[in-house]
Order: C-alpha cells, then sequence, then structure tokens
C-alpha cells in the first residue's frame, strides 16, 4: 500500500494558542510531511517494500550503526514519526490520566523530573532529530533521542511520546530557542490522554 499523509487530527489553527502556529503546521504537515510521503512512494516503488506496511519498511531497512540510512528508511520513518507525532498533541491540554502518571513517577520520581529528562535529551541531540519517551523490551520507561529519522521501532521499543527536534518544528514559533519549544510542547501541547492509550496497549 502506498504511503498516504493522514488529516491533522484538529484543524491547523487549533494549537496556535499553545504556542504552535498555523503556519507551523501548514509548513510541517502540508509540505514536510507530505515530501516524505511522496519521496517515500518514488523510493519505495517497484523494490520490494513495495506493498508492505510503513512499520515493516522502518524495521527492514533499518542500518545499525550506518552513518547514513537510505533513502527509504529516511522516508518511511519520517512518515511513520510525523503520523504518531500530530496524534501525541492536542488542542485543550489534557490532564495525565493516573495509570500514566503514577508509571512515570515510578520511572523518573516526578513528573516534573521526566520533564526535565526528555526536555534535555531533546535540546543535547546534536542537529536533527527526536526525544521520545519509549517502553523498553524490559518493560521500563526510559527516555531517549534518535538522530534524524531513526525512531523506536528500530530498537524493538514502543513509543509514547515523540517530539520534533528539527529546525522546522520550531523555527517559526521559536526561532532558535529548542528548549524552550520543548518545554511548551510538554508543558501544553501533549496529549496525554493519547499517551496513556499508548502504554495500555504496550
Ligand atoms: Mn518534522
Amino acid at each position: 500500500m502506498a504511503f498516504e499523509l493522514p488529516d491533522l487530527p484538529y484543524a491547523h489553527d487549533a494549537l496556535a494558542d499553545l504556542g504552535m502556529s498555523k503556519e507551523t503546521l501548514e509548513y510541517h504537515h502540508d509540505i514536510h510531511h507530505k515530501a516524505y510521503v511522496d519521496n517515500g512512494n518514488k523510493a519505495i516503488a517497484g523494490t520490494e517494500w513495495d506493498g508492505k506496511t510503513v512499520e515493516e519498511i522502518v524495521k527492514g531497512t533499518y542500518q545499525p550503526g550506518a552513518v547514513a540510512q537510505t533513502g527509504i528508511f529516511n522516508n518511511a520513518s519520517q512518515h511513520w514519526n510525523h503520523a504518531q507525532f500530530w496524534e501525541m498533541m492536542g488542542p485543550g491540554a489534557s490532564a495525565m490520566p493516573s495509570e500514566l502518571e503514577s508509571r512515570i513517577t515510578d520511572a523518573f520520581g516526578s513528573v516534573e523530573k521526566f520533564k526535565e529528562d526528555f526536555a534535555a535529551k531533546g535540546a543535547g541531540q546534536f542537529g536533527s532529530g527526536w526525544a521520545w519517551l519509549v517502553v523498553d523490551q524490559d518493560g521500563t520507561l526510559k527516555v531517549t533521542s534518535t538522530e534524524n529519522g531513526v525512531n523506536p521501532l528500530c530498537f524493538d521499543q514502543t513509543a509514547l511520546l515523540g517530539c520534533d527536534v528539527w529546525e522546522h518544528s520550531y523555527y517559526i514559533d521559536f526561532r532558535n530557542k529548542r528548549p524552550a519549544y520543548l518545554q511548551n510542547f510538554l508543558d501544553n501541547l501533549v496529549n496525554w490522554e493519547n499517551v496513556a492509550e499508548r502504554l495500555s496497549k504496550a
């Protein structure tokens, strides 16, 4: 099946009061994400990956330790990453469900400490990449960061929360202030019910 650009689960201006502008979502979803979809479809056409799911393609084309990944991997992983990212945010800040809160508190000491660790991972990722909250293979919650399009699927982890730290994700609204973008993401943009739903399926 060919990749398809999913609609945003909210209007382009729905997050504007929360620190992610209509302009950012127009560029980020309509142009950047669409380019990963279109370029991924071109790269995959006529290859053994034609007809596979995006998850199968990401896991099957990831090259551990490689300095550069292939075009198929880069576009497939970025398509998957962005599809998750849109769902992980939402208007009208949701409260953190209690099961999720207790798992986070167990793993990090407190919700505030988790946010500190997550923001530090994202700020410390050199160049383009992502910050993640994952369920690792041993069942523990961890914060990680990955470069470029690499994501938790590559390490058999379940992604609970991901934040895009490519400049295109924050430069319109926060200019070069990646830490401020990360803090705002955690405080105002995360749809914690979506995160809790991912945890319940992990
Ligand atoms: Mn992006």
